[in-house]
């Protein structure tokens, strides 16, 4: 069977570039023989809005991306608190599904709950601003509450969310 991969936090930047050509290599290699490949969150250490794309550093990422989709591999992108702002002309450019967490897919027939992971804690003052400044709603935590569907009310995580 072939493997359904998820990353998550790579925070790639023009800063790192050994992280980038890591990344570019995954796109090119491992992730060719996936079922498909999972970013969950901060893809980017920053993402200030796709017109980002016009950037050399953006636009390599964005190129390997889209050759691994043309390459019939499905990659499905939640967003992080970095990158919350990938929007739809990185999609387009990409190839990759944009997908709102938290969800649930079916990973070699177990459900699987995926999310970056923010959600779960209740944002500061400072980040609400700046989010708010860059005209995103607060995904306050409230608004992750019972979203688990009935079936994983007896998992842990469940229970977790059960004794709030
Ligand atoms: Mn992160």
């Amino acid at each position: 069977m072939r493997p359904t991969l998820f990353l998550s936090d790579l925070h790639l930047s023009p800063q790192r570039p050994a992280l980038v050509d890591a990344f570019r290599a995954f796109c090119a290699g491992p992730a060719r023989q996936a079922a498909g490949v999972y970013l969950l969150g901060d893809l980017f250490d920053d993402w200030i809005g796709d017109d980002q794309l016009g950037e050399p550093f953006a636009s390599d990422v964005a190129a390997a991306l889209k050759s691994l989709t043309a390459a019939g591999i499905a990659v499905g992108v939640v967003t992080g608190n970095r990158d919350f702002l990938l929007g739809d002309a990185f999609a387009d450019a990409t190839g990759i599904t944009l997908l709102s967490a938290p969800l649930v897919v079916n990973v070699a027939g177990t459900p699987t709950v995926l999310l970056h992971g923010d959600e779960l804690r209740e944002p500061d003052q400072e980040e609400c601003g700046r989010r708010r400044e860059r005209g995103a709603q607060v995904r306050a935590l409230p608004a992750t509450r019972g979203w688990l569907p009935p079936t994983r009310r007896g998992s842990p995580l469940g229970a977790r969310e059960n004794r709030r």
